[in-house]
């Protein structure tokens, strides 16, 4: 039995300038639905809780391209996104944001207890800002090319190509995202929270205290503590966010991060006044986050030091982060469109949240990366939900309306058969149990499914169409049994099905019914009367398959336009400022790959001022045996930038074809190393 006398369960608060997609849903909220669904079954305590992500720098930015407010865009997207997971059964106990004054209050005082118990380091630092926009730049709004993969639309806090937490200065050629300028260094004042000091405490807490912890998950942690941890700053230049609550501190607020996840703990003080301390401050609570892996290091390292620095808190006993999941073999891109967003799912598939709930569970990305195919999501419906659930469910209810009236039938006599098809139902059960309590759900609901696979088995093996002319008494225990089958079906697959279970319930005229009644065989009464049969699942027809496929081959040419559309010009600069950038045609000399990453290249180039190395992003477009030779533009006076341990002096130029592949700016026949470009 659990140590833990109640759960806390948390999901990622997506942030609110966009919808959530599939992607979301596979990732993070049908995993934590499916667990605290199968929680509150067994009668366990649990707080299911949910919200959208209201500051940050992308909200801001979403803000100014559309010439709104940040209020607006996070009250579009909150009501959307709040929305779309109440259609599709993600059963939060609360969804609220973080815009909300309880959480500016929580925030505040989380920050202002660190603050007055000294834990936080106050520093003067210099920070990257946008002389045209006039204000300091926020590591959002900041891209360039990640020093570790060579992503290059990295941002200055993080890559969510390879994951890495990055800080801006770590950029190659970084842009504001504001003017599109090359920022400037400034001084600010910041304060930061020494992460370094909770490292032994990390330490011993995940690498010694949770090795249970998920693969994916222990490694990065691992990763992360073997580098050392560095102080990181928990407050940014920024106007729109939970201000600073110390004088002097205006135009400051908390960075993102840092108050995001206090807005777990704002949302549980809104739907508990009274009672959120014996969820947040109990050790007999257990915490569970569901995340993305690109939020790791901020639920395992930085969020756990945060709430050991404040004292009061309990920390997450568990964080069953999930991989990505990718979109008929393209990685899912909310700025280019490429996602099924939920909303529009829920439009175009009207009752059949189950299918969707069903093929990402089936295909979640547990372990590693997968893919989610229209093709795949129509086999799954047809030739499992469709053709294993619902064949059986129909042919037990429709046999026994034919031949019984839809009353279920009085059991003769057992035989061994059936005694071992009744017995199978508790070990499916506590199968499907283990699978859960270790946030395996993939297992679980194929373990679960093997339960209409026992019932369709059982039909098939007992032809009860064929008995019904000579032997009537058996013919009413078959089916007897096969609706205490269907019956537990419908409990063992609530979890994961919740709309489908409802309907099944419905048609055996079945009240909600405890978890720990599976494995009855008795759980309908003989002589009860049967609700009307229809189709627990309908086939989808391979036109409604094309007409998704057709919506994304058009967002494939959209974006395929809009790559090759010229990116908005620049803001004019005088001819005095380009004459500043000295770019020579060199001449790829020798190319050989940065070991431990995908993208970068370490070229030796001759520029015809000197032979030089220059690291380079292009590792995935070109191989190093077909590079020596090739004539190149160089900027050859960028400051030289430490890359992967290669100091790189200088910058190859490029260009990115329709298909986004990188290709050399090159002159069109041969010249001299050094001749200069002007
Ligand atoms: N708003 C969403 C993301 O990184 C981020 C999660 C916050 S959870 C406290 O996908
Ligand atoms: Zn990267």
């Amino acid at each position: 039995m659990s140590e833990f006398k109640r759960y806390l369960v948390t999901t990622a608060l997506p942030y609110a300038n966009g919808p959530v997609h599939i992607g979301h849903l596979a990732g993070v909220y049908i995993p934590a639905d499916i667990y605290v669904r199968y929680l509150r079954l067994r009668g366990r305590d649990a707080v299911f809780i949910g919200g959208s992500d209201e500051h940050g720098v992308p909200i801001t930015i979403k803000a100014r391209q559309e010439g709104i407010s940040p209020q607006d865009v996070v009250d579009r997207y909150h009501a959307l996104i709040r929305d779309s997971f109440e259609r599709f059964g993600i059963s939060f106990d609360i969804y609220s944001r973080t815009t909300s004054k309880i959480h500016h209050q929580t925030a505040s005082e989380f920050f202002r207890k660190l603050y007055d118990d000294g834990k936080f380091v106050e520093k003067e630092t210099e920070q990257y800002y946008d002389g045209e926009a006039r204000q300091f730049l926020a590591d959002r709004y900041i891209t360039g090319t990640c020093p570790h993969c060579g992503n290059e639309r990295a941002y200055g806090d993080q890559c969510e190509q390879c994951g890495t937490s990055l800080n801006a200065t770590d950029l190659i050629n970084p842009r504001s995202a504001l003017s599109g300028s090359a920022p400037v260094m400034k001084p600010t004042r910041h304060w930061y929270l020494p992460l370094n000091r909770y490292e032994p405490f990390l330490k011993e807490w995940i690498l010694e205290g949770h090795k249970e912890w998920k693969a994916n998950v222990y490694g990065q942690c691992k990763s992360w503590l073997d580098l050392g941890l560095q102080p990181r700053a928990v407050t940014r230049d920024l106007d729109w966010g939970v201000p600073v609550p110390v004088e002097g501190a205006g135009g400051k607020v908390l960075y993102v991060w840092f108050d995001a996840p206090i807005g777990y703990i704002s949302n549980t003080r809104e739907l508990l006044p009274d009672t959120w301390q014996d969820y947040w401050k109990s050790e007999d609570c257990k915490m569970v986050h569901f995340i993305g892996k690109d939020n790791i290091v901020f639920h395992c390292i930085i969020f756990p030091a945060m709430l050991r620095a404040e004292g009061s808190f309990i920390l997450p006993e568990n964080v069953p982060a999930n991989e990505f999941l990718n979109l008929e073999n393209d990685k899912i891109s909310t700025s280019h469109n490429w996602a099924v967003w939920l909303h529009e799912y829920l439009d175009d598939f009207p009752d059949k949240e189950d299918v969707l709930r069903y093929a990402l569970t089936a295909n979640a990305p547990e372990t590693k990366d997968n893919n989610f195919t229209w093709k795949d999501f129509q086999d799954r419906n047809n030739n499992e939900l469709v053709a294993i659930y619902g064949n059986f469910v129909n042919r037990a209810l429709v046999l026994t309306q034919k031949y019984f009236g839809g009353v279920v039938p009085e059991v003769a006599e057992l035989t061994d058969y059936d005694r071992e098809t009744l017995a199978g139902i508790a070990a499916i059960r506590a199968s499907v149990e283990s699978s859960l309590e270790n946030f395996r759900f993939r297992e679980g609901l194929k373990e679960a499914m093997t339960l209409a696979r026992l019932g369709n088995k059982y039909l098939a093996d007992t032809e009860p169409w064929k008995l019904i002319k000579t032997d009537e008494a058996r013919v009413k225990t078959i089916l007897n049994i096969a609706l205490q089958l269907a019956a537990n079906m419908a409990l063992l697959s609530e979890p994961f099905l919740p709309f489908s279970s409802a309907r099944l319930r419905e048609m055996l005229l079945m009240p909600q019914t405890a978890w720990d009644c599976i494995g009855n065989s008795d759980l309908l009464a003989a002589g009860r009367q049967l609700g009307e049969p229809f189709l627990l699942f309908e086939k989808i027809e391979d036109k409604a398959i094309e007409t998704q496929l057709k919506r994304l081959a058009d967002t494939k040419v959209a974006n395929e336009k809009n790559s090759y559309r010229a990116a908005a010009a620049k803001p004019d600069i005088s001819y005095d400022g380009f004459s500043t950038m000295d770019i020579r045609v060199g001449t790829i000399l020798e190319a050989s790959r940065v070991p431990k990453t995908d993208k970068l290249m370490k070229l030796l180039v001759d520029t015809g001022i000197d032979k030089r190395t220059i690291v380079s992003g292009i590792a995935a477009y070109f191989t190093p045996e077909e590079l020596p030779g090739k004539q190149v533009c160089v900027l050859v006076n960028l400051a030289p930038r430490r890359l992967k341990g290669i100091d790189s002096q200088g910058m190859i130029l490029l260009a990115e074809d329709a298909d986004g592949k990188l290709i050399f700016v090159t002159p069109e026949k041969a010249v001299t190393s050094g001749v200069a470009v002007r």
